[in-house]
């Protein structure tokens, strides 16, 4: 069916979570529903307050802005606007802007009578934001160690944050992280370049099959996953990838308070080796 057509029989009132039919319509190509108009608010509240504190700030530099959380000292209390408290109602308007997406989202997978996966992983990614800014500030105790809204002063946290435990590399969650992302990246590249193969055999010849890819890869690595189960392996790795990140900064300050390549000591003491007359302890 042509997308216009399609459309056309879709956009039909029903689905929605929550107002009815008031929100039920659609302004341009976009849903609108009662969670747009939450997302619009917030994102808009939010957008115009970072303005405001770049406003008040020293510099108008994109790279420079920043809107900072209060100082540790302050606790988990409010901050005074412009020390800290810009950054408390910014959150706030970004956590409301992110689930009223994700809602809208649910939304529109109703309407069109679809799984909920797309907005299950965007779930993933804001859990990963609450971590950062809301869940692990909270158990260390203050705002001021989530991170910074600006593009360079963010940065700076990340640093900052990972020599605080030495060298963040040895984070082994850190580790599981990164390698998913890295395995993310292997899969998404061959899929994009398998389907792209079968798509373009060359000029003049016919399209090949998802035959032909199966057959590629048993020939190439003995089994092939299959045309959905890439898609679920995809799915798998990119929220695993952002949930292990979730964990790896969550635990930091919280569970584990020292440096990460001491937590590997375990491993140096397991008995095989440990007081080993020439082994790893000497
Ligand atoms: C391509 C989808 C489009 C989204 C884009 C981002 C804004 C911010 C606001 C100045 C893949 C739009 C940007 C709305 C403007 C103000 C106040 C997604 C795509 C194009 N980071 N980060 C970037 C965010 C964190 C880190 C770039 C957001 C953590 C490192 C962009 C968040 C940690 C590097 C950006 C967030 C961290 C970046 C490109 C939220 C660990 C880079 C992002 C809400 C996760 C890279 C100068 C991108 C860079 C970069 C945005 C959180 C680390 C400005 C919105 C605290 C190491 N981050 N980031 O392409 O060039 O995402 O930085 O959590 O090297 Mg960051
Ligand atoms: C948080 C983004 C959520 C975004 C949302 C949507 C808008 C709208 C609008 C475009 C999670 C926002 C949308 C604003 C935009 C329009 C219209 C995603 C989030 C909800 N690290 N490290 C990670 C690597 C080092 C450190 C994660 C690699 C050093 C710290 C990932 C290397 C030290 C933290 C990762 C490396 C260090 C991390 C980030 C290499 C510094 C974190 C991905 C090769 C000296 C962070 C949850 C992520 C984390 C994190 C990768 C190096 C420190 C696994 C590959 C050794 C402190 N690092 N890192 O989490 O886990 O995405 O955050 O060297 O806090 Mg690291
Ligand atoms: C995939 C796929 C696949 C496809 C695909 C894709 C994955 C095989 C079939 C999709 C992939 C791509 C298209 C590739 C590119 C994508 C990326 C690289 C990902 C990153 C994407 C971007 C960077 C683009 C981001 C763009 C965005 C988010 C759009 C910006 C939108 C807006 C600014 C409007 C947002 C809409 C909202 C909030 C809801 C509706 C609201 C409005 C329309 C505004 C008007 C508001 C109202 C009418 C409500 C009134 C509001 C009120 C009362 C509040 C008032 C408040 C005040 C403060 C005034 O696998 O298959 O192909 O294509």
């Amino acid at each position: 069916m042509a997308l216009l057509s399609f459309e056309r029989k879709y956009r039909v009132p029903g689905g929605t979570l929550v107002g009815g039919n008031l929100f039920d319509f659609w302004v341009g190509p976009f849903y609108v529903g009662f969670f747009g108009v939450t997302t619009f608010f917030f994102a808009v509240l939010g957008t115009a307050l970072i303005f405001y504190g770049a406003a008040m700030g020293p510099t108008w530099d994109p790279w420079l802005i920043s809107i900072n959380p209060p100082d540790v000292k302050l606790g988990l209390g409010f901050a005074p606007l412009l020390h800290g408290g810009l950054w408390q109602i910014i959150t706030v308007c970004a956590v409301g802007s992110f689930i009223s997406w994700a809602l809208r989202e649910v939304e529109i997978c109703r309407k069109l009578g679809i799984g909920l996966h797309v907005p299950m992983a965007f779930g993933v990614a804001i859990f990963a934001y609450v971590t950062l800014v809301v869940f692990r500030p909270i158990l260390m105790g203050a705002w001021g160690y989530a991170f910074p809204y600006g593009i360079f002063s963010h940065l700076d946290w990340v640093s900052n944050t990972g020599y605080t435990y030495g060298n963040f590399h040895y984070n082994p969650l850190h580790m599981i992280a990164v390698s998913f992302f890295f395995t993310n990246a292997l899969a998404l590249s061959l899929h994009g370049g398998l389907i792209l193969s079968a798509a373009n055999p060359g000029k003049g010849k016919v399209m090949k099959t998802p035959d032909h890819e199966d057959t590629f890869f048993r020939d190439l690595i003995g089994y092939s996953i299959g045309t959905l189960g890439i898609h679920r392996l995809g799915m798998l790795l990119a929220m695993s990838a952002a949930f292990f990140s979730a964990l790896c900064i969550g635990v930091s300050g919280t569970l584990y308070f020292g440096q990460w390549v001491d937590w590997w000591s375990w491993w140096l003491n397991l008995p095989i080796w440990h007081g080993v007359h020439g082994g790893i302890n000497g």
